[in-house]
């Protein structure tokens, strides 16, 4: 297949992008390489060092022999999304081409604002793109798990059947999401279907949980295919921050009392599931929705998986919770449709903590530890924090 992967120039799009074209798809990708603006606006900087991405598409042709094309620019931009889809005539897009931290939403209005319209509007435009240009065009799209919240119902895979007054109905899931970025994907995924519903659009809305790793087959065939590793207190996620916490003889910093649950899943799972969706597409007018995580776990039970495969002393330490974050709360999800696809999950228990130790001693010398901790605070947003 013809696959265009946007945001291919980030932690999962650089990947996703390689592992479909080991897999026989002619891929390219498209970035505006604003991930790599955050690191100048922030300070901060991928743990594992990252090419660009002129030389990672040169190193990976290098290495396996097949060319990964690439277009730069923003996809706010809409002649440059139409000309890019145009240009590269895609069966598939996966969009990845969001800004997706939290806390970088939660910062001030302006980032707030800046989120929202950079992942809605480029989003918008990839919608028109398709249909205006081709409608047989399979959306992958990247959503989140966090859509959903913490409902004290079990969460189903993106509909959910209703019976109000004597009368069902097959509904969108409720969302209640803890973030102005998690809200983003929420009015993605209302826009995404209603192109669906009017326009006969394909698309598959991945709810996709915290991911957790660095290394796929691919990226470890050359220094150079290397992809990112964050462990700033904006752009590093969880397990990977507890991973480096641990090697750097850290605490590992859970927030509050660590009892809120959250769903994961391994990188090497993601770009799986991306290869599993793009080969088995959404029907023409189908909005799809697949919960994309293998695991949920309490941020408690994450640090001391990450302890006990450390092979050294790991303190746990609670600090302030710096979000507004329900604790001690239900949480169940349906996770079989990418199983169903033949998705084999691999599991935290048996996960690649152990091969990312190494990788990150490797490194632990970039380590700026100003950086890990956290700064942007939920209920300090309405303060202005920048000009
Ligand atoms: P990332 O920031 O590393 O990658 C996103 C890429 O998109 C970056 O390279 C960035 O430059 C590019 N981009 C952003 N806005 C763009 C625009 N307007 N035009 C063109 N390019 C643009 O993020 P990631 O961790 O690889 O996440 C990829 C996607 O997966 C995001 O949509 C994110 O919300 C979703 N997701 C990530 C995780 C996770 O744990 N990392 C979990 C669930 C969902
Ligand atoms: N947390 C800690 N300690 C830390 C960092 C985070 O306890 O040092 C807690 C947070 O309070 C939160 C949980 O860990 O409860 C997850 O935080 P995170 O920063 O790892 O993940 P999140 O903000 O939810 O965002 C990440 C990605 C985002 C993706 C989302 C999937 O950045 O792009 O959409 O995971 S999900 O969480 O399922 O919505």
């Amino acid at each position: 297949m013809r696959i265009l992967v946007l945001g291919g120039d980030g932690y999962l799009g650089w990947p996703t992008a390689m592992y479909l074209s080991a897999h026989g798809h002619e891929v390219g990708v498209l970035d505006s390489a604003v991930r790599r603006q955050y690191d100048h606006e922030l300070g901060s900087e991928s743990l594992v060092p990252i090419e660009s991405l002129r030389t990672r598409v040169q190193a990976w042709q290098e290495v396996s022999g097949e060319q990964i094309a690439v277009f730069h620019g923003d996809l706010t931009d809409a002649d440059f999304a139409y000309d890019a889809i145009r240009a590269f005539a895609p069966e598939s897009i996966v969009h990845f081409a969001e800004q997706r931290a939290a806390p970088y939403s939660m910062i001030d209005r302006k980032h707030a604002v800046y989120t929202q319209t950079n992942n809605i509007v480029g989003t918008l435009n990839v919608m028109y793109a398709i249909g205006e240009l081709d409608r047989d065009i399979h959306l992958v799209k990247l959503g989140t798990m966090g859509e959903y919240g913490t409902p004290n119902i079990d969460i189903e895979e993106g509909w959910l059947e209703v019976t109000h007054n004597g009368r069902s109905d097959r509904v969108l899931y409720p969302k209640r999401p803890g973030s102005f970025y998690h809200l983003s994907k929420v009015h993605d995924s209302h826009n995404l279907e209603f192109g669906c519903r009017i326009w006969g659009l394909r698309v598959t809305d991945l709810n996709q949980g915290i991911v957790y790793g660095q290394q796929t087959e691919q990226t470890a065939l050359d220094p150079r295919l290397a992809t990112r590793l964050d462990y700033d207190a904006v752009f590093g996620t969880v397990l990977n921050r507890f991973a480096i916490q641990a090697v750097l003889g850290l605490p590992l910093s859970v927030y509050g009392a660590g009892t809120q649950t959250r769903a994961v899943l391994d990188i090497r799972d993601t770009v799986e599931c991306i290869r599993l969706a793009c080969e088995n597409p959404a029907e023409q007018g189908e909005f799809r929705v697949f919960n994309q995580a293998t695991e949920s776990f309490s941020l408690l039970e994450m640090a001391k998986v990450v302890a006990n495969s450390f092979d050294g002393p790991v303190e746990i330490q609670h600090i302030d919770n710096p979000r507004v974050e329900i604790e001690d709360h239900h949480y169940r999800f349906t996770h079989t449709a990418l199983e169903s696809l033949g998705l084999e999950p691999h599991l935290l228990s048996e996960t690649l903590f152990r091969s990312m130790f190494p990788i990150i001693a490797q490194h632990r010398d970039r380590v700026d530890l100003d950086l890990l901790e956290p700064t942007v605070r939920w209920r300090e947003s309405l303060r202005s924090r920048t000009s």
